[in-house]
Order: structure tokens, then C-alpha cells, then sequence
């Protein structure tokens, strides 16, 4: 059999990845082909994406891939949710597109919530309020710079701005687009009601496609430059977690089955058939996110390994930095001596931006009533425990909305490296854990071009994604 080969452009909170997938009939593999830095530029006080130098390194890996292993079928990008950039009539981008942890949106922020009360906007579109979101953002933009009405012709969220760079065709993929807080709860269309509150122009918004829409083909310049062939351009589940999720490999009695998509954030819910959209849900802080092939995704965010990778930093800093294998050891040890880990909340406001992260646990402690840890592997210890604790009160919320008792949980992102992790979330959660693939984004995005190619039917990447990794269970020890 013919062997596919395919690319996935993998944009993370720190780094980018061209990652080369290759389908041989069975089983999906995958390699990195070119890894780059991908860090917000700081302007004049704001937060942009660095947008061309995002798009040069993309072309760097693509001219790799080609020159190192033939002839490509297709590439398709993912990126984490909310941002966009404009383009004019002309099809130029008009301006860097800002980066999701800029302040502008706090000046207007009580205007929108005014006009679109928190409660309104999680019942109309699913998504829970917050200000990254893209309708906070848009609304920004448009009443610190007004001219735009008329200068910007569309609004493309990130991956559908790469894939239009890289195509020349404009299109808006679904699942990036149930991030936004602009579409009609469960729907692909926006929803009249935020719009027309917000007077956001309708015209602003592309057509928007599902995941899984081969929607171009590398434009023939970029493919005489870079040495391709014709190589098709697909919006793939573009959203970073909605191409995680896509690659669960659920086994029988998926209905009862959890995820915990785990990096510097830690997605975690359940797949529904339609959005959940209870005061209840809302009040637990979940969102409402589309999937490829339909369906939902009931999720909440938690503040994920971004504690312990800043509390690293913070070592090496100091001279003193601890591996990751050393991280776990360490951790590992302090719970074997007996150590009672004392619980903070990863969510806790303390630890949102950059810095000292044991002084902050240390001061949480305090405000608590609780002892500090002292040593490096109680410190890693109580952020892993407290992370597995919020776990566990997610998936037992998640069994109250669904009213569904949940069997087992996949975990699956680069945080299952972590197998201390793994186990303290099987024990804190008393549920079964199966661990894998960690390069689940790349993997996902890499799965659903198969879909969209018709090599695999849509059905079948489950199985697919099954058969490619080892997964590793995990369970309760007591
Ligand atoms: C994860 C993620 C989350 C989204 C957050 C911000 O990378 O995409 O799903 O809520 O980033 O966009």
C-alpha cells in the first residue's frame, strides 16, 4: 500500500510544531519535521501574534518535509481558540492580530456585559463568558477603532488565516469558530441576537465550513517556492482541543467515557449530543465547544501545567533547575515519605500570570490554614495532587449535568508524561484512567485530513488513533 503523507502545523503556548503524519493503511505515524518558538510580541503595551515571522517557519517546515520525504497530500493548521486577524477587501491583513492575554478588552469589557449580560451569553451561545473571548475582543476593536467597519472586510480566526496565507481561500472552520462566543449555541451560524446587541457586522464573519473541508490548495507560487507538489489546503478541527479530542481512542462504552485533555491548560469534560446550557452548567463554569463529525463538547478549562512549568522556570532561574524526570521522582518520593499535600486552586487568580510560584503557594497556604510545602518535591507534589483534585471535582460535576455515571477517563495531551499525574488523577477521581496519545492535537489534526481526503471514514479514526499508540491504564489504588 501506498504510504499518505500528510502535514499538521501544530501552534502551542509556547512553541509551533510541523509535524509529518504518515498513513499506511493501518496505523497513523508521526514525526516532528520543524519545531519553532511561537511567543506573543509585546508593542507599545499590547500583545500580538507574530503573525509573518508564524508564517515564515511554517514554510520552513513545509520545504523541509518535502525535500526530505517527497510528495505531500495536505496540511492543515490548529492553534488554541479566540484570536483572529482582519483582512481587507484586497485580501491584506490589516494589522498584527492580537494575542488573547492582552488587556484591551478590560476598558469595555462592563459596556459589552451591559449591553450582553454573562448569563445571556453562555444561554444564546454556549460559551462560558470570559474576556479572552473572540466577542470581547471584536467588540474592542471595533469601538477603539472604528474605521474598521469600513476597512475590514473579513475576520479570520487564526488557523483560517494560516490556511488562507497558505490558499488564498477565505473560510471560517466550525469548531474554532464554537470558541468564539459569537455563534448560536450548538449552531454554525452566529447568533442574530449577540450581533445585532453588540451591532457586530455580520459581514465580518466568512463562511464558515465543519471541520474536516478540504477548502484550497497551497497557492502555485508557494508551491514552486517551497519545492511541493500540489498540495491540498484542508480546515481540519482546527481548534487545538477540538483536534485533541477528535483523537480519543474511546473503546466500547464511549457514552460513559471523560476526557482530560492536558497541557498548559487542562480541558476537561465529556462529548454530548447537544450543548448543555443549565444555570448549573454555567455556574460550574463549563462551555459549550463544537466537534468534528458534530456533537459537543461539554468542557471546563482548568489552569493546567502552567503552575509546575513556571515553578521549573523559576528553578533553572535560580540555578537550581529540576528535570522532568526528576520533577516526577522528587514528587514522587515526597508522597512515599508520607507527605499530606496541602490543596490550592489552580484557578485561584494567584497563579494566572507569570512568577514566584512556591512563595504564591506558600501565601495561598497561609490564607488557607494550611502548612506550606517546604521541600522541591513537596511543592511538585501539592501542585499535582491539587491539579488531580480539580480534576476530580470536574468529572463529579460532569456526572451531575450529564446525570451520567462515567466509567473511565482518557487522558491525553503532553501532560500524560506525567505519570504521577495519571495516578494521582485514577486515585483522586476513584476512576479507571487511560492515558494516550500525548501528540494529541497533531494527531487529531492529522486524523481528521484522513477523514476529509476519504482515505478513513470519519468513524473509523477512533480505531484508527487505537491502533497507533500504546495506551497506558491506570487505577485507583485504594
Ligand atoms: C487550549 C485552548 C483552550 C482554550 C484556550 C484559549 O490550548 O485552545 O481550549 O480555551 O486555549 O484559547
Amino acid at each position: 500500500d501506498e504510504v499518505i503523507k500528510l502535514l499538521a502545523v501544530d501552534l502551542g503556548a509556547s512553541s509551533g510544531r510541523v509535524m509529518l503524519g504518515l498513513y499506511d493503511g493501518k496505523r497513523i505515524e508521526m514525526e516532528e519535521v520543524h519545531r519553532f518558538a511561537n511567543q506573543p510580541v509585546e508593542l507599545h503595551g499590547h500583545l500580538y501574534w507574530d503573525v509573518l515571522q508564524l508564517f515564515h517557519e511554517m514554510k520552513q517546515g513545509i520545504r523541509k518535509a518535502a525535500r526530505e520525504h517527497g510528495t505531500l497530500t495536505s496540511v492543515s493548521v490548529d492553534t488554541w481558540g479566540v484570536d483572529y486577524g482582519f483582512i481587507d477587501r484586497k485580501g491584506q491583513l490589516l494589522y498584527a492580530p492580537h494575542h488573547y492575554r492582552d488587556q484591551r478588552t478590560a476598558a469595555c469589557a462592563p459596556i459589552l456585559e451591559e449591553l450582553l449580560p454573562p448569563d445571556e451569553q453562555f444561554r444564546l451561545t454556549g460559551n462560558q463568558s470570559a474576556r479572552i473571548n473572540t466577542v470581547y475582543q471584536l467588540y474592542a476593536d471595533l469601538e477603539e477603532s472604528p474605521w474598521l467597519r469600513e476597512t475590514a472586510d473579513r475576520m479570520l480566526l487564526m488557523p483560517d488565516l494560516f490556511h488562507y496565507l497558505l490558499s488564498g481561500t477565505a473560510a471560517g472552520e466550525q469548531t474554532i469558530w464554537s470558541t468564539s462566543g459569537l455563534l448560536a449555541a450548538g449552531s454554525a451560524a452566529p447568533s442574530a441576537k449577540v450581533m445585532n446587541r453588540l451591532r457586530l457586522p455580520l459581514s465580518l464573519i466568512p463562511e464558515l465550513v465543519p471541520a474536516g473541508s478540504v477548502t484550497g490548495q497551497l497557492l502555485p507560487a508557494l508551491q514552486e517556492e517551497l519545492g511541493t507538489g500540489p498540495l491540498q489546503v484542508i480546515a481540519g478541527a482546527a481548534h487545538d482541543t477540538a483536534s485533541a479530542v477528535a483523537s480519543i481512542p474511546y473503546g466500547p462504552g464511549a457514552e460513559t467515557a471523560a476526557f482530560i485533555s492536558c497541557g498548559t491548560w487542562s480541558l476537561a469534560g465529556m462529548e454530548t449530543e447537544q450543548p448543555v446550557l443549565t444555570d448549573q452548567a454555567r455556574d460550574y463554569g463549563f462551555t459549550n465547544e463544537g466537534c468534528f463529525g458534530g456533537g459537543n463538547r461539554l468542557l471546563k478549562n482548568i489552569t493546567g501545567l502552567w503552575i509546575l512549568q513556571e515553578t521549573q522556570r523559576g528553578w533553572a532561574q535560580a540555578g537550581e533547575p529540576v528535570s522532568h524526570q526528576e520533577a516526577v521522582r522528587l514528587a514522587a518520593e515526597a508522597r512515599s515519605e508520607g507527605y499530606a499535600a496541602a490543596v490550592i486552586d489552580p484557578d485561584d487568580v494567584l497563579f494566572s500570570t507569570p512568577g514566584d510560584m512556591p512563595g504564591r503557594i506558600a501565601a495561598y497556604c497561609g490564607r488557607t490554614g494550611q502548612q506550606p510545602p517546604v521541600s522541591k518535591g513537596e511543592v511538585i507534589l501539592t501542585i499535582l495532587q491539587s491539579l488531580a483534585s480539580a480534576y476530580a471535582q470536574t468529572i463529579s460535576e460532569l456526572e451531575t449535568l450529564t446525570g451520567q455515571g462515567i466509567r473511565a477517563i482518557h487522558m491525553v495531551g503532553g501532560g500524560i508524561r506525567n505519570e504521577l499525574l495519571c495516578q494521582l488523577t485514577a486515585d483522586a477521581t476513584g476512576k479507571e484512567i487511560i492515558a494516550g496519545p500525548a501528540e494529541a492535537s497533531a494527531t487529531g489534526n492529522i486524523a481528521v485530513q484522513l477523514a476529509a481526503l476519504g482515505a478513513v471514514k470519519a468513524s473509523a479514526l477512533r480505531e484508527l488513533v487505537a491502533q497507533s499508540y500504546t495506551l497506558v491504564r491506570y487505577y485507583p489504588s485504594r
